[in-house]
């Protein structure tokens, strides 16, 4: 393999690290007829819903297109205090892990449930970055059903991807380190001898959804970047980008661009199960939690689960194979028809296309150049179908339009350029406001793809927008990709930092969406289903408040008798059975945030009444006329106070012959 030396490597890194080479005519790149391409009168649906990753902000965003129109944040893996997520007692478990309460999370991919290769509308799953977790986000909610942990992982990045029926849903960590079960406490320029690579198959339950790890395999310790699953003919294989197969661990922009070639890693995970259930795993004692959120009673519950099952793929033989992949690779998308891998190497001026029945041959003849820790490494040119020639600087990522041709971003060179598969020419390419990252089509992944248009996600927005502050917004650009030539038709900004997303017919989700609860099925312990059932009860140092809302009062309104350092658990269940009437519900100095409760649903509050006084408490939403009256006060006495435990909704007058204190 060719040398590169420092000097070389940092020559290189300088031209990388250029924002892009801005291209001409940022101004005017747009279509005619533009305007008419992405507008979407007003009280008219948009086409398309567009799942896109938030990065650093840990959620998901929800735009409708062609218009750009955020639609709705999904909190997954950060706090919400918009929405009470991860501040009312009832979400909290959510964002429960093995190292206790994560609030914040770095969520890059989002990945939409199939069923034969097609975006089936059910789930939409996401992965977090920091503390490896993979999400089930249910569509009929929009909100997050499932977070499960990854244990033996770090920097779970090439993740959450997903088998064409859901049977799996694949997550490579990108760091490697120490196995949970072994010291990890070890010097770190020891990589190559204690620095392993695992990959989670969480397996899907079809009816509800349900994730567990069905097995990880234990692999070399490398990075895994991204990857995809087979399809039709390649259904059974999975395909991961690898970089820093030089094992580095200091340094990395140097020394993981050692090598001219790092991998593609191809997994074949029927295999995987057959050794699986003739009991090859091993059983592995480690820590992670899982947190299911339950509909019914409106409340997460998460539980800490000790054990996963370990496949050794470097010891059991035909799971893994290594494909050379020039330098460094990120991309690693598979084409509609399953026959075609495309890897996509940063530092790389060309795309390699590999082939998944020369890659089988390769295997069936034995084509191997050698092996990497006990995995076969197959012959660069005997799994290769081509390469595309000179097609931009800093291949990221690949989408397919069904049609036979791919589009593929690039970085460095801020363009997207769209190629045919067949003969791997390149057919168009359009420039990006700036250094686009991912890409999206609808159904770009699957085997069907809908290619109407082309969303590119930019990391650098500089003069796109007016200036507001040293950070701008990320942006969005929408390409309308139905005929020959790409057209920008509109720039969106977004939320976070968008890296993958993804787009659906608004028809396969639309019409499954719930209106509200039914309040006739809410099991939350702290329910009250009607006014009449609503009190206030001590238990030691707590008090519990069962309180309802609906158009436009609390119940009870007025409470007094609490004492100073007690803790209030304010449970509030909001009556309405109409869609689109949330109540919000906020108390003068809670340390945590509002709560949001949606119709027929109970959540719950908590706050520590810290010294006398009366405590207004209002509703945040604006329900009706008198939202405005939609309040109430909270007395609290000093400790060891007499005053009794009252509450009540317009009983509490004042006196005919007194309006004294007592
Ligand atoms: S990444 S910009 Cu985190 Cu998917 Cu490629
Ligand atoms: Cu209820 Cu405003």
């Amino acid at each position: 393999m060719k040398k590169v030396t420092l000097s070389m490597a940092v020559a290189a890194l300088a031209v990388l690290m250029l924002p892009s080479c801005k291209p001409k005519n940022a101004g005017t790149a747009v279509s005619a007829g533009a305007a008419g391409k992405a507008y979407v009168a007003p009280g008219k649906y948009d086409e398309f819903y567009n799942f896109v990753s938030g990065g650093f902000s840990g959620q998901m965003s929800v735009y409708g297109l062609p218009s750009g129109r955020l639609l709705r944040v999904i909190p997954i893996f950060s706090v919400d205090p918009e929405k009470g997520y991860g501040y009312s007692e009832e979400t909290k478990p959510m964002l429960n892990t093995s190292h206790g309460f994560v609030p914040w999370d770095d969520q890059h991919h989002t990945e939409l449930s199939q069923t034969n290769g097609e975006i089936d509308g059910r789930w939409i799953f996401a992965n977090a970055n920091n503390t490896p977790r993979v999400a089930r986000v249910d569509l009929t909610t929009f909100r997050t059903a499932e977070i499960i942990e990854l244990p033996n992982s770090a920097g779970n990045h090439s993740s959450p991807f997903i088998t064409e029926n859901t049977e799996y849903v694949v997550a490579g960590t990108r760091f490697s380190v120490p196995p949970d079960d072994a010291n990890g406490d070890v010097p770190i320029n020891t990589y190559k001898q204690n620095f392993k690579g695992y990959i989670s198959f969480i397996s899907v339950g079809a009816a509800d959804g349900k994730m567990d790890i069905a097995f990880q395999l234990k692999c070399p310790g490398v990075n895994f970047d991204l990857s995809h699953a087979g399809k039709g003919k390649s259904h059974g294989w999975f395909f991961f980008s690898c970089y820093n197969t030089e094992q580095a661990s200091t340094l990395l922009e140097v020394n993981a661009s050692q090598r001219d070639k790092d991998f593609i890693m191809a997994v074949n995970w029927k295999k995987a199960e057959e050794y699986l259930k003739a009991g090859k795993g091993r059983k592995q004692s480690v820590k992670y939690a899982h947190n299911v959120y339950d509909e019914k009673s409106h409340t997460a519950t998460s539980e800490i689960r000790t054990e996963v099952t370990v496949l050794d793929a470097s010891e059991l033989k035909d799971i893994c194979y290594m494909i050379p992949c020039p330098k460094s690779p990120h991309g690693c998308d598979v084409d509609p028809t399953g026959e075609y891998i495309v890897g996509s190497g940063k530092l790389a001026a060309l795309i390699p296309v590999f082939s998944f029945t020369k890659m089988q041959k390769a295997i069936a003849d034995k084509a191997f150049e050698g092996d990497y820790e006990g995995i076969p490494v197959i012959k660069y040119d005997a799994a290769l179908h081509g390469e595309v020639k000179k097609p931009g600087l800093g291949p990221l990522h690949t989408e397919f339009d069904g049609k036979g041709n791919a589009y593929t971003t690039f970085f460095v060179s801020s363009e997207v350029v769209k190629w045919s598969i067949a003969d791997l020419k390149v057919l168009d390419r359009v420039p990006t406001y700036y250094s686009v990252g991912h890409l999206c089509i609808p159904g770009g992944d699957t085997k069907k793809p809908n290619a109407k248009y082309l969303i590119a996600y930019n990391k650098i927005t500089k003069d796109r927008y007016l200036p507001t502050g040293p950070e701008l917004s990320q942006s969005a650009q929408l390409f309308d990709i139905s005929g020959d030539k790409m057209q920008l038709i509109l720039d969106f900004p977004t939320i976070g930092e968008p890296h993958y997303a993804q787009a659906v017919a608004a028809s396969v989700i639309r019409d499954k969406s719930v209106k509200f609860f039914k309040i006739e099925e809410n099991s939350n312990p702290y329910v009250s289903k009607g006014e009449g059932t609503t009190k206030v009860v001590r238990e030691g140092n707590k008090v519990h408040v069962y309180m309802t809302s609906i158009r436009s009062h609390f119940s009870p309104d007025n409470i007094e008798g609490i004492r100073a350092g007690e803790e209030v658990y304010f449970h509030v269940t909001n009556l309405e059975q109409d869609w689109d009437v949330p109540h919000g519900f906020a108390i003068k100095g809670a340390d945590n945030a509002e709560l949001l409760i949606m119709p027929g649903e109970t959540q719950t509050l908590k706050w520590v009444a810290d010294k006398p006084g009366i405590y207004p408490f209002y509703c945040t939403d604006f329900c009706s006329a008198l939202h405005q009256e939609m309040s109430g006060y909270l007395r609290v006495s000093p400790p060891g106070s007499t005053v009794p435990l009252s509450f009540s909704t317009g009983k509490n007058y004042p006196k005919a012959d007194s309006t004294a204190a007592k």
